[in-house]
């Protein structure tokens, strides 16, 4: 049965449960619900690069922290066609497409992604954008063009979200969801952990996640990438255990959704990723970039999954819509 009223108190009694049962009623959940040993991919791209007038303190694309990230106007429709085309030989499903906005405007810029929503759902890839904030009627042209899903992360806890970001609030992301999903695309929506946070903001964030119904269709849980130049550079690293259990508890509470382990894989561990899998995570960003910072490549992704005796999803959802598309793999 899904809920969307998990008590503080009943989600820490998941987390803190002992691993090995944890683990367990994570395997148990995940295998009721998707097929045990199959990962999907997205791989992701920054149209529009740099120059953010937000403050998120993880981003190396604020324009509050020099970071050395270069930056870039909208990129041009060919040579995103091209890149869409190599992730879709490469294997990825969808193409998540991302803009340091904090928020879209109406105009020339907007009109560029909308053509470039088109031109990828054409080749039969689902699309995904992350632009930033959103209007009604800005989610209803994105959907119109074809895209498939919005990913607008809560990030954390209310309580933690102002320590983080003061640039906006944490109802401004709550309204865009709202206006994702009144269009009819679907939501991919999660959080950062490892920026400091307490384990109460942590399951803070679980239980906003899981208190949106529908559940969020995909949920990243990235690992905070430490960038030179922003507030959070120095942050010590998480304990890959508390990251495991963290994709554990969001797999039980979230028992139908994309768990995503998201930004950080390239510093875990190939036993860090296993546990990951284990724990109900069954998604990845592939591909050697994230939006700037770098991901483990194909190669090693590959190796990984073979050394495990998983499989990839080779066909998206919008290629062959069907109501249990994580079903529709290669053998
Ligand atoms: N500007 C848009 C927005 O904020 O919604 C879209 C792009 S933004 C880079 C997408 C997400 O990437 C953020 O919400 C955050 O969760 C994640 N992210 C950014 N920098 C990160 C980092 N250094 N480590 C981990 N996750 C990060
Ligand atoms: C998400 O939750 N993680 C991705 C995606 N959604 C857009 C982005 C991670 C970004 C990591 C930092 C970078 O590459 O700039
Ligand atoms: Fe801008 Fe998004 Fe980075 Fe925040 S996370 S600074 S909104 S690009």
């Amino acid at each position: 049965m899904l809920r969307y009223d998990w008590s503080l108190t009943e989600i820490k009694a998941i987390y803190s449960q002992p691993f090995p049962d944890l683990i367990f009623q994570a395997q148990s959940v995940h295998r009721e619900n998707f097929p045990a040993n199959v990962i999907q991919r997205s791989t992701l791209l920054s149209v529009k690069t740099g120059g953010c007038p937000e403050n998120c303190a993880y981003c190396p694309q604020s324009a509050h922290f020099d970071t050395g990230v270069e930056r870039h106007g909208v990129l041009p429709r060919d040579f995103v066609v091209a890149r869409a085309k190599e992730a879709q030989t490469e294997g990825s499903t969808r193409f998540c497409m991302g803009a340091a906005w904090r928020e879209v405007k109406d105009g020339k810029d907007f009109d560029a992604v909308l053509d470039l929503v088109r031109d990828v759902r054409a080749l039969g890839l689902e699309v995904c954008c992350t632009l930033g904030m959103l209007t009604d009627d800005q989610a209803l042209r994105l959907k119109e063009a074809g895209c498939y899903a919005y990913n607008h992360n809560l990030d954390t806890s209310p309580e933690f979200y102002g320590k983080i970001i003061s640039t906006r609030t944490y109802e401004d992301r709550l309204r865009t969801l709202r206006s994702v999903r009144k269009a009819g695309i679907t939501v991919c929506c999660g959080g950062i952990i490892g920026m400091g946070e307490s384990l109460n903001d942590r399951l803070g964030l679980l239980m906003q996640l899981a208190s949106q119904n529908p559940h969020p269709e995909s949920v990243p849980i990235n690992a905070l990438q430490r960038v030179e130049g922003t507030p959070l550079a120095d942050q010590k690293p998480i304990d890959p255990l508390e990251f495991v259990r963290t994709i554990a508890t969001a797999r039980i509470m979230m028992p139908k959704s994309y768990v995503r382990l998201s930004a950080g894989r390239v510093e875990m561990s190939d036993e860090t990723q296993a546990l990951c899998f284990i724990a109900g995570a069954n998604s990845i960003f592939a591909g050697e970039k994230l939006l700037t910072q770098s991901n483990p490549g194909e190669d090693r992704d590959r190796a990984l999954i073979n050394k495990l005796g998983m499989r990839f999803v080779e066909v998206s959802a919008v290629e062959k819509p069907h109501k249990d598309t994580h079903m529709l793999i290669a053998n």
